[in-house]
């Protein structure tokens, strides 16, 4: 049996001395590890999963796909994306497996990372200035630097259902799909969660199930993906505009080459209101979310045209008017893009077949999973197949999942029990030598993934890199920064429309988590240039002791 405690440095197993340690080989990790690599930090990395992917690993439910259209969903290299083209313009998760195969390839990366390698505990040692870093099976590191890249989705939420455990059928999460894969044809299979996961499931269930059950607790605002294949010739052709769009990222709020008009929705006719939606929408994606008004997220009469616009898409490819009403309410759950949207192909077309129903927990709530499937207030539902498309504890879980230790022994849970405490999205007071990307009051989810990645990505590397230059070998933040960070995200936060979702956004899917927006909601601009500033002083906010 292992203790809850990392096990300390002069203890029995011999504990190799690192300048770095990442934790997580999705995009984030990945681009660590090359680029300190590069730079000759001595560095390893440990990876959960069997393979590289990230999310890519362990989402490989049926459908599975990322909502964001090629090229912004890869590295930005132009080593990489030269010989790289994709087949369709959301790729799946096989092709995105496929991709880190060919980046693996390319950038040799495998042979400094341990798979299968779970990072369980770190505590850090003062008196050697070092982390010393516990993984599942007993193994220990001891990096100067810790930065763990776990994303914002690395502890999947099964909620507390009666009579989970009773059900006799096969259920799965999303996030813990069986690796060689699950055959829903002809099966009678039920879907609980009708977030992003949930409707990509529902998609390919509807086509093979005998019988579909979703089971929606509130209606998800989900939006024309357009997908479309993608030819070589096609991309070759993308690939002359692809170093303007990867710089376009920069400038824009969520990290993407689109960008919301300096217009209000209210100030422009309702004829060109309507065009500027029916082009978003035609251009498919997170255009209708990202690229129309810029106080769609601020200002709810201007939100609500938006929202009207999206129900009427909805309800014209629904047959059945009370079906309609469930799936696109005329009174909205939520403004519309503060909880996040989907993409569909198929979504709402799936509720006209036979074999799919909806089921309203609103109206008629879960009370129990029996050993044959899930009785509402109304009936039970006989599955043969149970998916819980029930998300993540997101953010902050990944990190506090682990058993951090920082000074004095407190861990990192303990300390962000009333709420995420940071300077900059990335580091903690208590905490030193410690950072973490894709975390909470970082852009992370109002930012696409390899956006985030390498721009918050390569300010770690610069950071690590003066320490090391500087002979630094213990850096925190303190609690003023934090303070002033949290009451910067708060202020900002508070002029869009965010906190009036019950969204994971807002820790808000998780009983008990404190409500707090998470996600850094100054746009990818401003972030960028408020940490360059804080390391054009010399990392301002960071005590540095050689
Ligand atoms: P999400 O978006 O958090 O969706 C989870 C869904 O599960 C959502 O519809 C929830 O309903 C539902 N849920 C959670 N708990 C329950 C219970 N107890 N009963 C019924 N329904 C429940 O997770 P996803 O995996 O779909 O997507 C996560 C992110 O991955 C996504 O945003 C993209 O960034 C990719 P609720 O809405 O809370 O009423």
């Amino acid at each position: 049996m292992m203790d809850a405690q990392p096990t300390a440095p002069s203890e029995a197993r011999p504990v190799e001395d690192l300048d770095v340690l990442v934790v997580g080989a999705g995009f984030t990790g990945l681009y660590q590890l090359h680029r300190l690599r590069q730079l000759g930090f001595s560095v390893r990395l440990f990876e959960a999963g069997a393979d590289l992917g990230g999310i890519w690993y362990w989402n490989c439910y049926p459908g599975a796909r990322v909502d964001t259209h090629v090229p912004m969903y890869e590295f930005s290299s132009e080593d990489l994306w030269r010989d790289w083209n994709w087949t369709e313009r959301f790729p799946s998760w096989e092709e995105l497996r496929r991709y880190f195969r060919y980046v693996d390839q390319k950038l040799d990366l495998s042979r400094d990372i341990a798979f299968n390698t779970r990072v369980e505990a770190a505590e850090f040692d003062e008196d050697r200035r070092r982390w010393v870093v516990r993984t599942q099976d007993g193994g220990l590191v001891s990096p100067r630097f810790l930065v763990l890249c776990t994303g914002f989705a690395a502890k999947p939420y099964i909620p507390d259902l009666k009579g989970l455990d009773r059900f006799a059928g096969v259920k799965h999460h999303t996030a813990w799909w069986p690796q060689d894969g699950l055959d829903l044809t002809g099966k009678r299979v039920g879907v609980i969660g009708t977030g992003a996961s949930g409707v990509q499931v529902v998609q390919e269930a509807a086509a093979v199930a005998a019988e579909l059950t979703v089971f929606q607790r509130t209606p998800i605002l989900a939006l024309a993906m357009q997908q479309c294949p993608l030819d070589e010739a096609t991309q070759i052709e993308m690939k002359r505009d692809y170093p303007a769009r990867f710089a376009r990222r920069r400038e824009s709020f969520g990290g993407f080459d689109l960008q919301a008009s300096g217009k209000s929705a209210l100030e422009v006719t309702a004829d060109e209101r309507r065009a500027v939606f029916e082009a978003s929408w035609a251009a498919g994606g997170f255009s209708f979310w990202a690229a129309t008004f810029y106080d769609v997220i601020m200002n709810l009469d201007a939100n609500r045209t938006a929202y009207d616009f999206w129900r009427e898409k909805v309800q014209a490819r629904l047959r059945d008017p009370m079906l309609a009403e469930k799936l696109a309410p005329k009174q909205p759950p939520h403004p519309f893009g503060v909880k996040r949207p989907s993409l569909e192909q198929t979504y709402y077309d799936v509720f006209n077949q036979e074999n799919v129903r909806l089921v309203d927990l609103k109206e008629t709530p879960i009370l129990e999973v029996t050993p044959k499937g899930v009785r509402t207030e109304e009936q039970e539902y006989e599955l043969d197949i149970l998916v819980l498309a029930t998300g993540f504890d997101a953010v902050t879980g990944g990190l506090t999942q682990i058993d951090i230790r920082g000074v004095e022994g407190r861990t990192l849970k303990e300390k962000w029990a009333a709420g995420a405490r940071t300077h900059l999205g990335m580091a903690s007071a208590g905490f030193p030598n410690l950072l973490f990307l894709y975390g909470p009051q970082s852009p992370s989810g109002f930012c696409n993934g390899p956006t985030c990645a390498e721009l918050q990505g390569d300010w770690v590397v610069e950071c690590l890199k003066h320490m090391r230059d500087m002979g630094v070998t213990r850096f925190e933040t303190t609690a003023v920064a934090e303070t002033a960070w949290k009451e910067h995200v708060e202020q900002i936060g508070a002029m869009t429309l965010f906190p009036l979702a019950d969204s994971w956004y807002m820790g808000a899917n998780i009983p008990g988590k404190p409500r707090e927006l998470l996600n850094y909601p100054g746009g990818v601009p401003l972030y960028l240039q408020l940490c360059q500033e804080s390391a054009d002083k010399g990392y301002e906010g960071f005590v540095l002791k050689c």
